[in-house]
C-alpha cells in the first residue's frame, strides 16, 4: 500500500475507471476520494443514467465490461430485445443486469435521496470500498456545439456516434453548481490531487466548471498530477483525438497540457510520446515518462504508483 495520506482523483468512464481501479489497489478505502463527472447523465426511458459513476463503480467491483468500455462484463439484452419488438427506443443500450442499478438508483432519487447517498448505496451493495462521488448534487448537462446545431450529450456521443463536427460544448447548470461534499471535503484535505487521463473536453472540464473547482486546483497546496490521455499521438479509445482535430489542435500529449495549462504541476506521458517531454516542462511544469497505457491490472497499479510518487516527489519540492 502507497503512503500517501489524503489522494483526490478526477475521473471520466473508460480512462477514468482504469486509473480509478489501480489508485484503488494501491491505496486504502479512508486514503482515496474518486470524484466523477456527470454532465453525461441523463433520463432515459424514465430512469436515471450516471454513465461515468457506474463505469467507476463497475471497475472498482471487478464487474465491468472492459471490451465495450461501459456495462457490465457478460450482461445480456432480452430487454432491449423485447423493446425492439414494442417499437421502443433502443440507440441507447440498457443492458439487463445493468437496468438493475438504473432502477435502484432512480428509486431512490424518487424517495429523496441525492445522487451522493444514492451512489454511495450502489458502491456499498457492490462491495466498493473506496470513496467515489459525484461531482455535484446539483443538475449539469453538457450540451455539445456541433455543425448540426447544440446536441444533448448522449445524442451526440451515443445516437450520432460522435459524427458530427465537435465545435465546443458547454455545461449547462455548472456555473451554479456547487460541489459534492465529499468532493469539498477531499479538495480541503488533499496531499495529491490525480487528473485521470480522461476525456479533457467532456469529462474532466465539466468537473473543472463546477463553482470554485478551478481556483482551488490552481492554488491548491497538493501537487496536481496528470496523465495524458494521448499515447503515441492518438486517444487511446474514444471521440478525444477527433475532436481535436475538428478543433484544429494537434492531438498530441502538449496540446493536453497546454489545456490544462498552470493548473498541473506534473505530468506523466507515455514513453511513446517522449519526445515532447521538452515542450511541456517550457509549459513550466515536471513531466516523468512511463508506460500509460492499462491493459493488466499491474499496468494500473503501476501507473497509480508512478502518479502517487510523482506527487510525493513534487510536494516535498515545494515544502
Ligand atoms: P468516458 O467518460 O467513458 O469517455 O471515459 P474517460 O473520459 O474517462 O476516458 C476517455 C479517455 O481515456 C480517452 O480519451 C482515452 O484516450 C483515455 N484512455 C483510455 N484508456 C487509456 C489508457 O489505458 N491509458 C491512457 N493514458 N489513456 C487511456
Ligand atoms: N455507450 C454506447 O456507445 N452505446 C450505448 O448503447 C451505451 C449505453 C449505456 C448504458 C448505460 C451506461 O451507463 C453507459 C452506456 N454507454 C453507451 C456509455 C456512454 O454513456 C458513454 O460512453 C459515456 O457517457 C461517455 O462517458
Amino acid at each position: 500500500m502507497n503512503a500517501a495520506r489524503q489522494v483526490l482523483a478526477l475521473a471520466g468512464g473508460v480512462g477514468g475507471g482504469k486509473l480509478a481501479r489501480g489508485l484503488a489497489a494501491v491505496l486504502l478505502p479512508d486514503n482515496l476520494t474518486l470524484v466523477v463527472n456527470t454532465a453525461d447523465d441523463f433520463v432515459h426511458l424514465g430512469l436515471h443514467i450516471s454513465p461515468d459513476i457506474d463505469s467507476v463503480l463497475y471497475a472498482l467491483a471487478d464487474l465491468n465490461d472492459s471490451v465495450q468500455g461501459w456495462g457490465l462484463a457478460g450482461d445480456t439484452d432480452h430487454v432491449m430485445d423485447a423493446l425492439a419488438r414494442l417499437g421502443g427506443d433502443t440507440w441507447f443500450k440498457l443492458r439487463d443486469r445493468d437496468l438493475a442499478t438504473h432502477l435502484l438508483r432512480t428509486q431512490k432519487i424518487s424517495e429523496g435521496y441525492s445522487l451522493s447517498q444514492v451512489t454511495q448505496l450502489i458502491a456499498d451493495r457492490l462491495g466498493v470500498g473506496h470513496r467515489v462521488a459525484p461531482m455535484t448534487d446539483a443538475p449539469v448537462s453538457s450540451v455539445v456545439d456541433t455543425e448540426r446545431g447544440y446536441l444533448a450529450f448522449q445524442d451526440y456521443f451515443v445516437r450520432q456516434r460522435c459524427a458530427p463536427i465537435f465545435y465546443g460544448v458547454r455545461f449547462e447548470g455548472a456555473a451554479l453548481a456547487e460541489p459534492s461534499a465529499a468532493f469539498v471535503a477531499a479538495l480541503e484535505c488533499a496531499d495529491a490531487i490525480v487528473i485521470c487521463p480522461s476525456n479533457p473536453f467532456l469529462s474532466i472540464d465539466p468537473i473543472l466548471a463546477l463553482v470554485g473547482v478551478r481556483a482551488h486546483l490552481e492554488s491548491s497546496r497538493a501537487p496536481v498530477i496528470a496523465v495524458s490521455p494521448i499515447v503515441g499521438g492518438n486517444a487511446v479509445k474514444g471521440p478525444l483525438a477527433k475532436m481535436m482535430g475538428e478543433r484544429k489542435i494537434p492531438p498530441t500529449s502538449l496540446s493536453i497540457a497546454r489545456h490544462y495549462s498552470s493548473m498541473v504541476q506534473g505530468w506523466l506521458i507515455d514513453a511513446a510520446d517522449r519526445d515532447e517531454a521538452a515542450a511541456i516542462e517550457s509549459l513550466g511544469c515536471a513531466v516523468r515518462v512511463t508506460r500509460t497505457l492499462m491493459t493488466t491490472p499491474e499496468d494500473k497499479s503501476q501507473l497509480a504508483e508512478a502518479a502517487l510518487d510523482f506527487a510525493a516527489d513534487l510536494a516535498r519540492q515545494n515544502s
